[in-house]
C-alpha cells in the first residue's frame, strides 16, 4: 500500500474516531442537561441545591470533564464542542438561578410566617405596657392648655443658631449662649444649626406665622451639655406657653401660671414669681409651686424653703415681637417654659431624675 494512501486511511479512521467521540460528548452532554433540569427541579432546600450546583456546574462536575477534554480536540471541533458546553452550562445556571430565586422566596415567606406575632392575642400573664412617666404628664399638660383654649404647636428639634439664640434677643457674646452649652452639629457651608438647648425657638416660629392671636404650648424634647446628675440630664423634656394678643400684660401670665400649676399639682397649690432674668423676656421671673411634699411648711426635699422652683416666664421682649416683624405698638404677650421630667420628679418625689431614663420596668410600672 502506498505510503500515501495508508496515511489517508489512517486520517480517515483517526476523522472517523472523532466523529464517534464527538458524538459521544454531545450526546454526553445533552442527557446531562436533561437530568441537570430535573434535578434542579426536583429540589427543595437551599442546601441541596448548592450541592447540585457543585455536581453539574462545578470544577470536577462533567461540564468540567469535558472543558478538560477539550484540549484534545481539532480547533475546528473544539469550537462546535465549545458552543454547546456554553449552552449547557448557560442553560442549567439560568435553571439553578432561578430555582435559588424561588427557594430563597419561600425561605422568606416561611420566615414571615414564624415570625408573626397576633396583637391581638389575649394577655393571659396581664402584662400590658403603658405610656412613659414623661409622655402621661406631657400629655396631661396638653389636655390641660387645649382645655384653656391653646394650640399644641410643633416644634424642630434641630434648629439654626437664629431661632434658638438671635431671633430670642440672645446676642452673639451674650453669656447666655455660654450658659445653655449646645451640641452644634457639622455642617458643609459652616452655617450654625444645633439641636435646640430650649423650646423657645417654637416662639420665633409662631411670631413668624403672623396669625394672631396667637395661644399655643409646645412640648417636646431639648438638648443641653448637662452632665446626668440627680436632677439633670442632657436629653430631657421642655414645654413653652406663648400667649400673644391685643393688651395681653403680666397679670394674664401670673393667672395662667396658678391655674395651669393647681391642675397639675391640685387646687392647694400656690403659685409664686420671683424677679428672673431671660434674654428673650422683660420683665422676666422664675415661677415656683409650693413643695409637693410638705406643701409649703419646709422639708428636705424643698430645703426648707417651702417652695420648689420649676420654670421660667415673662412678657414677650419687644426685640422678640420686632424680629419677626410683629406690630409691637398693636400686640403684646407672656411666654413661660418648664422642664416636664422635674415636674414629674417632684409630683411623684422621685429622689433622682436619671431613673426616668434607666428603662427599670420595676420603676416604671409604678406610674
Ligand atoms: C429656659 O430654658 C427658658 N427657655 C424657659 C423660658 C421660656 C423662660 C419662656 C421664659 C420664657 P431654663 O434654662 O431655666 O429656661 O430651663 C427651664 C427648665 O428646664 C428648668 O426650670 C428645669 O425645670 C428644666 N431643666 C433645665 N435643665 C435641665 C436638665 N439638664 N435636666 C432636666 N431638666 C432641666
Amino acid at each position: 500500500m502506498p505510503a500515501a494512501a495508508g496515511k489517508c486511511v489512517y486520517a480517515s479512521v483517526k476523522a472517523q474516531d472523532m466523529e464517534e467521540k464527538i458524538k459521544t460528548i454531545i450526546a454526553t452532554l445533552d442527557s446531562l442537561v436533561a437530568e441537570g433540569i430535573s434535578a434542579f427541579e426536583e429540589v427543595g432546600e437551599l442546601a441541596a441545591l448548592s450541592a447540585l450546583e457543585s455536581l453539574y456546574l462545578g470544577k470536577k462536575s462533567v461540564l468540567g470533564g469535558v472543558k478538560k477534554e477539550m484540549s484534545s480536540l481539532d480547533p475546528e471541533e473544539r469550537r462546535s464542542v465549545g458552543e454547546k458546553l456554553n449552552a449547557a452550562r448557560e442553560t442549567l445556571e439560568k435553571k439553578a438561578r432561578h430555582k435559588k430565586e424561588l427557594l430563597e422566596a419561600a425561605q422568606l415567606k416561611r420566615q414571615i410566617e414564624e415570625d408573626i406575632c397576633d396583637i391581638t392575642e389575649v394577655n393571659i400573664a396581664g402584662l400590658y405596657g403603658h405610656l412613659h412617666l414623661v409622655s402621661q404628664i406631657r400629655q396631661e399638660l396638653e389636655d390641660i392648655f387645649l382645655g384653656l383654649g391653646y394650640e399644641i404647636a410643633e416644634g424642630n428639634e434641630i434648629e439654626s443658631d437664629w431661632y434658638n439664640f438671635t431671633a430670642l434677643n440672645v446676642d452673639p457674646d451674650h453669656p447666655a449662649r455660654t450658659m445653655q452649652d449646645s451640641f452644634y452639629l457639622d455642617t458643609v457651608d459652616g452655617s450654625s444649626i444645633l439641636l435646640r438647648t430650649h423650646t423657645s425657638p417654637v416662639q420665633v416660629h409662631l411670631l413668624e406665622r403672623g396669625e394672631f392671636p396667637i395661644y399655643a404650648i409646645c412640648p417636646g424634647r431639648v438638648y443641653r451639655r448637662d452632665t446626668a446628675d440627680p436632677r439633670h440630664l442632657p436629653v430631657f423634656h421642655q414645654i413653652e406657653g406663648l400667649v400673644v394678643d391685643e393688651g395681653i400684660g403680666f397679670a394674664d401670665l401670673r393667672g395662667t401660671v396658678e391655674v395651669s400649676m393647681q391642675a397639675i399639682f391640685g387646687s392647694e397649690t400656690k403659685t409664686r414669681l420671683r424677679p428672673g432674668y431671660f434674654p428673650f423676656t422683660e420683665p422676666s421671673a422664675e415661677f415656683d409651686i409650693t413643695c409637693v411634699i410638705c406643701k409649703g411648711q419646709g422639708c428636705r426635699t424643698c430645703g426648707g424653703q417651702g417652695w420648689i422652683e420649676l420654670g421660667g416666664c415673662g412678657l414677650v421682649h419687644p426685640n422678640v415681637l420686632a424680629a419677626s416683624d410683629v406690630d409691637t405698638g398693636r400686640y403684646s404677650g407672656f411666654a413661660f417654659g418648664f422642664g416636664i421630667d422635674r415636674l414629674a420628679i417632684m409630683r411623684h418625689n422621685i429622689f433622682d431624675i436619671r431613673s426616668l431614663i434607666e428603662n427599670d420596668i420595676r420603676f416604671l410600672s409604678q406610674f
